[in-house]
């Protein structure tokens, strides 16, 4: 990997993470795992919301095959807890992740958009996990997180059969919240991070940190977990505040779009 296959641009308090290596059609290897995994973890202090996007034609073809070389049981399973330490940057990181979406998002890049909070797709998105014919498993995350968006039943049909889906079915069963016309993804993604940006980063941390512990936990666990965070995030002064702007008048009401 050199230094140019992974870009960072700040725009304003919106950090725009770039896979670059079109020619391998951000295929992932060791070093840009490692490299997105510190990225994360090194984000200039005033970003409030991130988009993660791809260079050329495809978001990311997944793994890069050509690493991935005979290794024995423990090298597989270190291999496999590096994606996972750093694909966990991207879910329980500093801020909420983006993911723009387009042409191949497959394998690896998959998993990686799983890990993201909200996933824009543009009509030339299309996902597969063809792990099932090159003789091996996800290993980034995947067995846990795609089944939770698009159950267990949809991901082993993609992997048995090497089931393809497009952009549009692919938000049909929930592998994308947002399906916009070609070339529109990062645009959307940018226009969504904004607004993400915009709330009160409390409530950012929440939905980033204790949702998805509250949805894993039994119910009674869940409204206990759940009453912490809320009395925690209102008790932010900014929380006041904004409660307090609404009431006066001086807020934004909900609108129909
Ligand atoms: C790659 C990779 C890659 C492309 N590793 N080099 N992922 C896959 O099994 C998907 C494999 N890739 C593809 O099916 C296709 O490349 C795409 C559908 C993504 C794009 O097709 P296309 O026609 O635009 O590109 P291409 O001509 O196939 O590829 C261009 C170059 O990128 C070519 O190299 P070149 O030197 O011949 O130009 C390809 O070899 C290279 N390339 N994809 C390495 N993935 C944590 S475990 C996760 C497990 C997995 O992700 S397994 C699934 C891997």
């Amino acid at each position: 990997m050199t230094k140019k296959d992974l870009q960072l641009e700040m725009h304003g308090v919106v950090a725009v993470i770039r896979l670059c290596r079109p020619a391998k059609r951000n295929a992932l290897g060791d070093a840009l795992i490692l490299a997105l995994r510190d990225q994360l973890e090194n984000l200039p202090a005033e970003t409030r919301a991130a988009v993660l996007c791809g260079e050329g034609e495809h978001f990311c073809a997944g793994l890069d095959l050509s690493e991935l070389q005979e290794r024995d049981a423990g090298q597989g399973l270190h291999h496999s807890r590096m994606w996972h330490a750093a694909l966990e940057r991207v879910q329980y990181g500093p801020v909420p992740v983006i993911a723009a979406l387009h042409g191949a998002v497959v394998g690896g890049g998959l998993e990686l958009a799983s890990a993201c909070h909200i996933r824009v797709a543009d009509a030339s998105t299309f996902y597969a996990l063809p792990e099932g014919s090159r003789g091996i498993f996800v290993g980034g995350g995947g067995a846990v997180r795609i089944p939770r968006l698009i159950g267990a039943a949809r991901m082993t049909d993609m992997m048995l059969t090497g089931r393809v889906y497009n952009a549009e079915d692919g938000e049909r069963i929930g592998l994308a919240q947002y399906l916009v016309p070609a070339g529109q993804a990062f645009g959307k993604a940018m226009e969504l991070a904004k607004r993400v940006a915009d709330n009160a980063p409390l409530t950012n941390y929440a939905l980033m940190h204790a949702l998805p512990r509250i949805a894993e936990q039994p119910a009674d666990q869940g409204f206990f977990t759940e009453a912490l965070m809320a009395a925690v995030a209102q008790s932010a002064p900014e929380a006041k505040e904004r409660v307090k702007a609404f009431l006066d008048g001086k807020a934004a009401k909900v609108k129909k779009d």
